[in-house]
Order: structure tokens, then sequence, then C-alpha cells
């Protein structure tokens, strides 16, 4: 059975979503004009009052917030309400220039929170189960938002933050933990060592999880599942718009659900920053409809997407996104060619490996190098020369004919790639260094 945590608001009619939207646009839109200079400033350069903005149809005649005019207006320059009304910041990870600061009023963690809520509830979470959230707390948005869903939805919720593997697996096995929400690297590696320690599928808890922070595939779904057992949903959001929960899986596990309440979604070409029709794959555009403190208009993700209206069986209306490629920053252009690290990762579940994997890229005589080294499984490990050279030959084939370009593959021993307990790295790209 289907379960909603708002089903008024999540199956509602496609009209009341639009006349939703639209009100609250042209309301998001005074609210800048009138508290974001930074903002204003766009919008009197392209020559736009606040008038302009009637409906949802106006929205393609704001002007765009990228990642730049974050770092730009850092700390305080995209702020819309006063510095008192603020309760918490968060904050991502960035590696490189500024981090990216997100302020939330108690009305905009409140909204984050429903929204988490929906994603559990969407993963057959109720006050009878038990919440384990194995993402990091702090300043990261993963732990604190499907910590405050939990609550909503009335599990026993079991912050354990991400790391010390065998006090979650304890914790998993003790408190008979139903739901897990982690990334989908951190949820292999619990399966891993769940396996290693002699528990098969039938033996934990767990029926749920819900992982998401990084691009994985649909072979990755399929190996998590069967290790541990459960159903496997994707949960995607950024930093900037909240944290998690700004769309999340159904049952049907094919696609996303966005937000349609509180995040406006569009598709664009990022190099033209035309709006694309549904279908399209294009860059991910998001505005905030009813966020006070961070309140981000057409604000691009840099996730590469299609979005989809079709009719879903689980009842929702709200748009689904597809699983992102990733972010079109993740995305290496080697040899002229584009290469998501997730194609190699659908390569090597394809052949039996696990996803553990790591690429290297450096530039030599002014010719890109590409390395993939692949883990081998405790079961294919072997000294015989003659049969790793053999499975070489066969991933080197299989990676050529997904990505059009010769990688050298590397096969290492097992338990030689470092395991991630959040975010996985998985680039090493020493062009860059
Ligand atoms: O990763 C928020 C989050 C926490 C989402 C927990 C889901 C679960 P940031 O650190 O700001 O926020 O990173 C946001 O991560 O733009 C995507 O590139 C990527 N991302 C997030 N979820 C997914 C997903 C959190 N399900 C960036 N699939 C986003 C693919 C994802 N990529």
């Amino acid at each position: 059975m289907e379960r909603y945590y708002q089903p008024e608001i999540e199956c509602a009619p496609r009209e009341e979503i639009v006349a939703i939207q639209n009100e609250k646009l042209v309301r998001q839109v005074r609210h800048v004009w009138d508290n974001v200079p930074y903002y204003r400033k766009k919008m009197e350069e392209k020559g736009l009052t606040p008038d302009d903005i009637q409906s949802i149809d106006d929205l393609k005649k704001l002007p765009f917030l990228s990642k730049f005019d974050l770092r730009d207006a850092y700390p305080y320059g995209l702020l819309g309400v006063d510095l008192k009304d603020c309760v918490r910041i968060q904050s991502t990870s960035g590696t490189t220039g500024k981090r990216v600061v997100a302020f939330y009023t108690q009305h905009d963690i409140d909204l984050w929170e429903e929204c988490c809520a929906r994603a559990i509830t969407a993963a057959g979470g109720t006050n009878e189960d038990v919440c384990q959230v194995s993402y990091g707390y702090g300043l990261f948005t993963g732990g604190p938002g499907l910590n405050g869903g939990s609550h909503k939805v009335g599990c026993l919720t079991v912050p354990t933050s991400s790391g010390n593997t065998d006090r979650q697996i304890m914790f998993i096995m003790d408190l008979s933990a139903t739901i897990l929400c982690c990334t989908p690297s951190y949820a292999a590696y619990l399966a891993e060592r769940l396996n290693e320690m002699g528990y098969g599928p039938d033996d934990i808890p767990l029926k749920a999880g819900i992982f998401g922070a990084e691009a994985w595939s649909e072979e990755m779904r399929q190996d998590i599942q069967n290790k541990l057992g459960i159903k496997a949903y994707d949960i995607y959001g950024l930093t900037e718009l909240s944290g998690p929960g700004v769309s999340f899986e159904c049952s049907a596990q094919s696609g996303m659900h966005i937000n349609e309440d509180h995040f406006l979604a569009e598709i664009v070409d990022p190099d033209t920053l035309e709006v694309l029709p549904e279908g399209s794959e294009g860059e991910l555009v998001f505005t905030s409809l009813d966020k006070e403190a961070f309140p981000l208009l057409r604000y691009r993700t840099r996730d590469i997407c299609r979005l989809t209206r079709e009719k879903c069986p689980c009842g929702r209306t709200h748009v689904k996104m597809a699983k992102p490629r990733g972010r079109s920053d993740d995305m290496l252009i080697i040899r002229g060619v584009n290469v998501f690290p997730s194609q190699i990762e659908t390569v090597l579940l394809n052949l039996g490996y696990a996803a553990n994997y790591l690429i290297i890229v450096d530039r030599v005589n002014n010719t890109d190098t590409f390395e993939v080294q692949v883990e081998m499984t405790p079961e294919m490990f072997t000294d015989n020369v003659g049969e790793v050279s053999e499975k070489q030959r066969q991933l080197v084939d299989a990676l050529k004919s997904m990505l059009g370009i010769r990688a050298k593959v590397t096969l290492v021993a097992p338990k030689t790639i470092t395991r991630s307990e959040g975010k996985a790295v998985r680039v090493i790209d020493r062009r860059k260094i």
C-alpha cells in the first residue's frame, strides 16, 4: 500500500499545483525584490519589476543565479531576512573556493523536514519504524534533514551519523533498524561488511534504504537491494535549496518526484540557457517558492537530467526527475570525450565487480591518459596472470563500447580501494593539480 505524508498536496490535481505555484512565485519575487538587493539589481539590469511576474509562465523572464553568484555574495549577500530571524546555517563540503553557506528560518527548517518526511513515508516509513540516519551530521545537510524528517514521521530515530561501521552494524542488528539513510556508496560498504560478518539478506532487519547525495547507477541499486534484502529509494537535494528532499522516489522506483509546491523545476540548455521541452536532457534549474532566508530564484544546479510528467502508478502528481547523470562538473572530458563516473560504475557492476573503483586522469606529452583501477571481488581474486589479463581485456573492451575511448585498466586486490563513509571520491584528475 502506497503511503503519503501529505496526500492532499502530493496527489493534488495539476491545476491545483499550478495555482499554488503561481501564487507563491508572485509572492516570492516580491519578497526577493524587497529584501535581496543583489538579485533586485539583476532584475533591474533586465528591466524587470515584480509586476512583470504574474504567473509561472513569466518565470523565463527572470535572471539566473549560479554558484558564481553564491560566491560573489558570500556570506550574507543573498539573505532574504534579518539575521536575527535565522536559526541555522548548513554548508556544502565544497573543496574549491568558498563553501556555500545556506541560511534557514524556523519556517524553512519546517518545510525542509516536511519534504524529508514525505520521502521517508514514500519508502514505507511509519511511527513503527526504526530509522537509522547514517548520513553525516553537522554542516552537511544529509544528517540533519533526514533526522528532522524521521522525527516528523514518528520513527524511532537512531542518529549514528556516518563512520564507525562496526557500531553502525551493531545498532542495525541490536535495535532492528528497518530504514537506513546514507549515501549509496556507504550503503554498499555496510552491505559488504554485513555479508562478511555472515549476515545474509534474510538476517538483516532493514526493509528500506533512502540513499542519495551522489550519483549512483541502477546496477548499484540492484546490488545493494540484493545484499541487504531491502528496497532502495533514491533521494535528491542540494544545500542551496535546503538539502535532501527536494525530490524523492516512490514505490515505482522510476525517477524522483520533485516537491513542486516548494520547488519549481526547469531544464535548460547549459550553453544557451534556453528552456528545453519536457523530456529533454539538460541542466536542472530550481526556483525555491517559499523559502524565507535563502530564497534562490532560477538557481543553476549544474546537475544534468530530464523531467517527465508521465502518470505515476503511486498516485503522486508531482513531476519526476530522472537520476541525475552527475554534475556537469563531475563530467570528465578525456581526449575530447565526455565521461561520467556513473557510466563506468554501470560497466563494472554488469560484469560482476562491486562499485569499488578509481579513475585517474593525467596529461602526458599533451595527451590525456585515462586509467581505471578496479578492485577484484574476493571470489575473482587470483594470482593466475593469464586470467587477470583476460579480465583486464574484457573490461577494456566493455569500457570502450560504453564510452567510446580506451582506458588502461588495472585490476587491484580486494580491499585496496578506500571505502567511503559519505560521498565517494572516484576521480583523481591530475590535470587540475
Ligand atoms: O548532497 C544533499 C543530500 C543529502 C541529498 C542527502 C540527498 C541525500 P550537497 O552536498 O549540497 O547536498 O550536494 C548537492 O549532490 O547538486 C547533486 O550533484 C548531488 N546529488 C544529491 N543527491 C543526488 C542524487 C546534498 N540522488 C549535489 N543523485 C547535487 C545524484 C545527487 N546526485
